[in-house]
């Protein structure tokens, strides 16, 4: 889980356990380049991996919709492999590859396994996009209540 960090401070304290990103399924068939679209104009992008625990709440989103096959996510090949929404930091190497996979393809669906493998351009699977979410400032009594601690003497 992450560890959500709500004031960019000093004064900053974990207050709960929490996912920045919330997931949609799809339920229609569309090639990977349809995908894309419809989860740019719905939502923010299809959705990056970069960890096991974003493959984790992926494969519980789709559990959850009773969905246990295969999706399209953001991965594509251009030359190398890339996400949908551009990401490049921590985790852009992520990948979970089923052992027979890569071959050659350009375009990653995550089975429901877990697994991924890539497709070509005319595979039509439905697809799971991204909304990033955006947390809510702390109530001012807990924020005058960590500047008052701060201001007690060291002992
Ligand atoms: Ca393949």
């Amino acid at each position: 889980l992450f560890f959500c960090c709500l004031l960019p401070s000093p004064q900053c304290v974990i207050l709960s356990t929490c996912f920045p990103y919330q997931y949609h399924f799809a339920d229609q068939s569309l090639t990977w380049t349809e995908a894309q679209t419809y989860c740019r104009q719905k939502h923010t992008d299809l959705v990056s991996i970069r960890n096991s625990e974003e493959l984790n709440q992926l494969i519980n989103t789709l559990s959850s919709v009773g969905h246990s096959s295969e999706v399209w996510i953001g991965l594509f090949k251009e030359f190398d492999w890339k996400w949908s929404d551009g990401f490049n930091g921590t985790g852009v190497e992520y990948r979970n590859w089923e052992s027979t996979q890569p071959n050659n393809e350009l375009y990653v669906m995550n089975a429901g396994t877990g697994l991924w493998w890539d497709n070509g351009a005319t595979t039509q699977f439905p697809c799971v996009c991204y909304t990033a979410l955006h947390f809510q400032r702390l109530p001012v009594v807990l924020t005058r209540w960590i500047g008052l601690r701060s201001s007690w003497p060291r002992l």
